[in-house]
């Protein structure tokens, strides 16, 4: 099953949490609190505990391309993937920062919709530009809503197989493991559910548990 574990808190030392989940997770993924809180080089530190996976810098991006280039260049070595809103569009932004990333051999992903219940205030009505964006982009990645699965169907089918769906909301924000892998989705991101366990890698694991049974549930259309 795919799993990235989403690390927040720039209060905590996750260097034995990464060391004690590399060999069972699929990557992870960096947040702005940490990333600002405990400085880009911890990146690095984290990355030296496992490297292996997919690292992911969530920078949320939504800024002229030339600023999302200089935000992306402080991080960008110690990770393979950085994350960007969809919204602010091709033209002077995502476009540029496709090629930045590309000439780096470093991946971009965008965020289609977002997992929480405002998504619906303004994402929701705004989708169908955002995949016209997409569509259009050819990202690597897209971030869709674990808490919705019926979008994540939607936009797969709207863009096929060829970009890879990662989808946050699963445990603390309510969606079941392995529900957006069901409807469409390639990894699940999943923050607290085991970063706030006092046995991160059972925790861990139990999701990877979850994940396969779900799964193997609506593979016989239950
Ligand atoms: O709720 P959790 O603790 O599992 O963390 C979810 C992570 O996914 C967190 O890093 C957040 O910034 C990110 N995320 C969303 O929760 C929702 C989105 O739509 C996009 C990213």
């Amino acid at each position: 099953m795919s799993l990235i574990v989403a690390l927040d808190s720039p209060d905590r030392e996750f260097g034995s949490l990464v060391e004690d989940l590399c060999d069972i997770v699929d990557g992870f993924k960096l947040g702005l609190p940490l990333l600002m809180g405990r400085g880009v080089d911890y990146a690095a530190r984290l990355r030296s505990r496992c490297n292996r996976g997919l690292w992911i810098a969530d920078l949320k991006l939504a800024d002229i391309g030339h600023v999302m280039k200089l935000t992306t260049s402080l991080v960008v070595e110690h990770v393979d993937a950085v994350i960007a809103h969809g919204f602010v569009g091709i033209q002077g932004a995502l476009g540029e920062l496709k090629e930045f990333l590309n000439s780096l051999g470093k991946k971009l992903v965008v965020v289609a919709s977002m997992s929480h219940p405002g998504a619906r205030e303004v994402y929701d009505k705004a989708l169908p530009l955002i995949l016209n964006v997409i569509g259009e982009l050819e990202p690597w990645g897209i971030v869709a809503p674990a808490t919705r699965p019926q979008v994540i169907t939607s936009i797969r089918e709207r863009l096929g197989d060829s970009v890879t769906i990662l989808s946050p909301g699963v445990g603390a924000q309510g969606a079941e493991p392995g529900a957006a892998i069901c409807a469409g989705a390639d990894y699940e991101i999943v923050g607290r559910l085991i970063t706030s366990s006092n046995d991160p890698r059972a925790a861990a694991l139990a999701v990877k548990d979850a994940q396969k049974q779900r799964l193997q549930a609506c593979k016989r259309g239950a």
